[in-house]
């Protein structure tokens, strides 16, 4: 679309006319630099606001737009004061008193997601989720490629929704989370899926209720939903008057796990051997098989999907295989930021684990980590804020071990790890408490896990 086309939506959809709005951005990370690179191209006046001294994007924003009103080191009434619109970057809460008064005097909040949805006539899939939304975005994007789709792939998945503007696609592949979706009404998918839900961010949610009807906000309009049939708050939110496609690892789902076979297949017939996926887990499988029912909703073809999935590897930090050590497997899943995906990771070990975990729980109950690490496990070292939290579920037969740094994680847990054990690093907890976020958690256990074996 061009810019004159998609200011005059801007105008009619959300009042953005150049001449009388003024947009108030917080929020100067990467999603409020998309947003103001996006406004300034429509030439709609705005400002930023962040309550942090030095917010990660101020360098950037002030050499490519120098002349921008910039309020940092706190959420300063003057900035609010003059604004007609306001867009919330998804790491802050709507519930900061700041914005609650500015929204109660009628000020209109926008989105990232609108601005962007506001902007492209080429279908969108939209893919959210408790776990394996980067996963699954990313296989989609593969799919896409491969099937000779000029393909653009973002959203909370690395590069801003309105960073995508750039490239010239004929799809768009979001990976949206609960905090992006929350604050978003217009963007219509003509495929979206809900992956999973389970606990997370319960310190922005009052409790699962909330944080499920956040994500559900994915299947705003009319397009195709495809709903985990394994999973209950997911399979509830089916609208029986839409097109819905299921996926699930029992065979009742239209994209199933054939066991028998050990197949992904559709309908009673086989899609591709379970064995040619090279990623580890069950969840991972169900990750294939939505990407593979998102796929069929956009009509790619199952040559091109079956060949994205084949040569996909899985992303970084994210149950890798990092190293093996006089027979010990070390292995990566750093992401694994709720318990949910520790779980799952703990579920796909065949081996005797000892698990580094811990961080900052996010109001997360640790209870649904007991069953499984009594299993599997056969030590605990933990760290981070909530370390406690953890320690408290531990069955009294595990042991448990305490680490200030991930490198004296690693060198406990070398201690404690024999022949043929795995050593995994799957948190269960956000990073932030003492990382400056989960890549570098990842990356200094790699060196530290290399370190050992040099
Ligand atoms: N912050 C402040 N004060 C402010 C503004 C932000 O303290 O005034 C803090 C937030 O509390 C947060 C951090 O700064 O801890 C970053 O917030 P942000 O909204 O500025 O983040 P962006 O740089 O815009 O990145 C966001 C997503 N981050 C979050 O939702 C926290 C990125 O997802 C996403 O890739 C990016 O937009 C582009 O769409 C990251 C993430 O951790 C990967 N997402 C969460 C998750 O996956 O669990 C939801
Ligand atoms: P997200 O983008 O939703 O955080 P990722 O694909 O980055 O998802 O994976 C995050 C974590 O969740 C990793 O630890 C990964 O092993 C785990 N995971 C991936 N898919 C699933 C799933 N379907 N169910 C549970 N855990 C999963």
């Amino acid at each position: 679309m061009d810019n004159a086309s998609v200011c005059k939506k801007l105008a009619t959809t959300f009042g953005l006319a150049p001449e009388s709005a003024k947009v108030l951005i917080v929020g100067i990370g990467q999603t409020g630099l998309s947003v103001a690179r996006f406004l300034t191209q429509m030439g709609i006046k705005f400002a930023m606001v962040d309550s942090r001294d030095n917010p990660p994007m101020n360098r950037e924003l002030l050499i490519e737009m120098p002349d921008t009103a910039v309020f940092t080191g706190g959420f300063d009434d003057a900035a609010f004061a003059i604004a007609t619109h306001i867009l919330v970057s998804p790491g802050v809460s709507l519930q900061e008193p700041a914005i609650q008064k500015t929204i109660g005097k009628g000020v209109h909040l926008i989105s990232d997601i609108d601005l962007f949805a506001c902007s492209v006539t080429a279908p969108i899939v939209a893919i959210t989720g408790s776990n394996g939304k980067s996963t699954v975005t990313t296989m989609l994007g593969k799919m896409a490629e491969a099937d000779g789709k000029k393909v653009a792939v973002g959203g909370n998945l690395g590069t801003p929704a309105l960073d995508l503007l750039a490239q010239e696609a004929e799809l768009y592949v979001l990976e949206l989370s609960s905090f992006q979706l929350e604050r978003m009404e217009n963007l219509e998918a003509v495929a979206a899926t809900v992956l999973n839900v389970t606990e997370d961010h319960f310190d922005r949610y009052s409790g699962v209720k909330e944080y499920a009807e956040a994500k559900q906000k994915i299947f705003n309009g009319r397009g195709v939903m495809v709903l985990n049939a394994d999973d209950p708050i997911v399979i509830g939110m089916i609208e029986s008057d839409r097109e819905i496609l299921t996926f699930g690892l029992k065979n009742s789902a239209d994209f199933y796990l054939n066991i028998e076979q050990d197949c992904l297949a559709e309908d009673g017939r086989c899609l591709m051997p379970a064995k040619g996926l090279p990623l580890f887990g069950t969840h991972n499988i169900a990750n294939a098989l939505a990407a593979w029912a998102l796929g069929r909703a956009i009509g790619l073809k199952d040559t091109a999907m079956q060949m994205a999935l084949k040569s996909f590897q899985g992303l970084e930090h994210r149950m890798q295989s990092v190293a093996e050590i006089n027979g010990v497997t070390w292995v990566n899943d750093s992401k694994a930021t709720n318990v949910g995906a520790c779980v799952a990771a703990l579920k796909g070990v065949d081996q005797k684990v000892v698990l580094i975990a811990g961080g900052d729980a996010k109001g997360a109950d640790m209870r649904d980590l007991a069953p499984i690490i009594k299993a599997k496990v056969k030590a605990v070292v933990l760290m981070g804020k909530d370390a406690k939290l953890i320690r408290q579920i531990v069955d009294k037969t595990v042991p448990v071990k305490s680490a200030a740094t991930i490198q004296e994680a690693v060198e406990i847990a070398s201690g404690l790890a024999r022949t043929s054990d795995c050593v995994l690093l799957s948190p269960a907890c956000a990073s932030l408490d003492q990382f400056e976020n989960y890549q570098e958690r990842g990356r200094l256990f790699t060196e530290a896990v290399k370190g050992l074996a040099a």
